[in-house]
């Protein structure tokens, strides 16, 4: 899954793609260099993002949406009306940082039979790095998934369309994140497909004192990581080296 922020503030790639041309461009290079899914978001939810209102939201997405028909998109939002907007332009997948959980949310998504990424987010993007706290990150993590699957298939989302995330980033330390990875294979036990997106995040930027724009190693090194562990979806923003790293390994696993 390649990543295409159409927002002025994202934390890593500083609003390249804003501009709607940029945009499109960014979306068909990562599908040329091998992206499957591309997810397009128009609110940065990182901590002190400027709030975007939902006609903002759908002005900035729905142009890009509409001239990338031809290839499988997500949309990243967690806003009910961006959902169902975004379904009509011809989106596949919603990425919702919040599981479902907005008023409306499970409706805009139950008639249609796109995907949904339900990820783990601890608090509100503004707050939720200050001093986020967990007894057992893992078994909370895990809970919480589990509760928001039960609660999508209870309400008419086929198990089938459901993905689960532990939202590495999202009201989480670095040591927190690190927990998660090393053990994210536990999250393999709830039966869904496991989406990871480590890429340029600051836990990387932790580990090697490296901003955001020179994290592509580090980024290298947790995406392999979350493969080995189970992960079968990587939301990435440097899609041809993330494949060439995938391609190597998976040889290596299939002698
Ligand atoms: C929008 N967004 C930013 N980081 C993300 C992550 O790790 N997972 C998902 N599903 N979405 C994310």
């Amino acid at each position: 899954m390649g990543v295409v922020n159409v927002t002025p503030d994202s934390f890593s790639d500083g609003g390249r793609y804003y501009a709607r041309d940029a945009a499109i461009a960014h979306a068909r290079r990562l599908a040329e260099e091998g992206a499957d899914i591309v997810d397009i978001g128009g609110e940065s939810t990182r901590p002190g993002a400027a709030p975007v209102s939902e006609e903002e939201e759908l002005e900035r997405i729905l142009p890009v949406l509409e001239a990338l028909g031809d290839l499988c998109i997500s949309v990243d939002t967690r806003r009910p009306a961006v959902m169902a907007a975004a379904l009509d332009a011809g989106a596949s997948m919603i990425n919702d940082v919040q599981a479902l959980q907005a008023s409306g949310a499970i409706e805009a998504l139950r008639e249609s039979q796109c995907a949904v990424c339900l990820m783990h987010m601890k608090g509100e993007p503004a707050t939720m790095q200050r001093d986020p706290h967990y007894d057992d990150v893992v078994r909370e993590v895990k809970a919480f998934l589990q509760e928001r699957v039960a609660a999508a298939e209870a309400a008419g989302i086929a198990r089938e369309r459901i993905v689960v995330d532990p939202g590495f980033g999202f009201g989480k330390t670095a040591a927190h994140n690190l927990t998660l990875l090393g053990r994210l294979a536990e999250l393999g036990e709830l039966g869904a497909p496991l989406l990871a997106g480590l890429s340029r995040k600051s836990t990387i930027g932790k580990l090697t004192g490296r901003p955001a724009d020179a994290r592509l190693a580090g980024s290298l090194a947790m995406a392999l990581i979350a493969v080995q562990r189970g992960a079968t979806i990587l939301r990435v923003h440097d899609v041809k080296e993330t494949r060439d790293v995938i391609a190597v390994w998976e040889a290596l696993i299939g002698t």
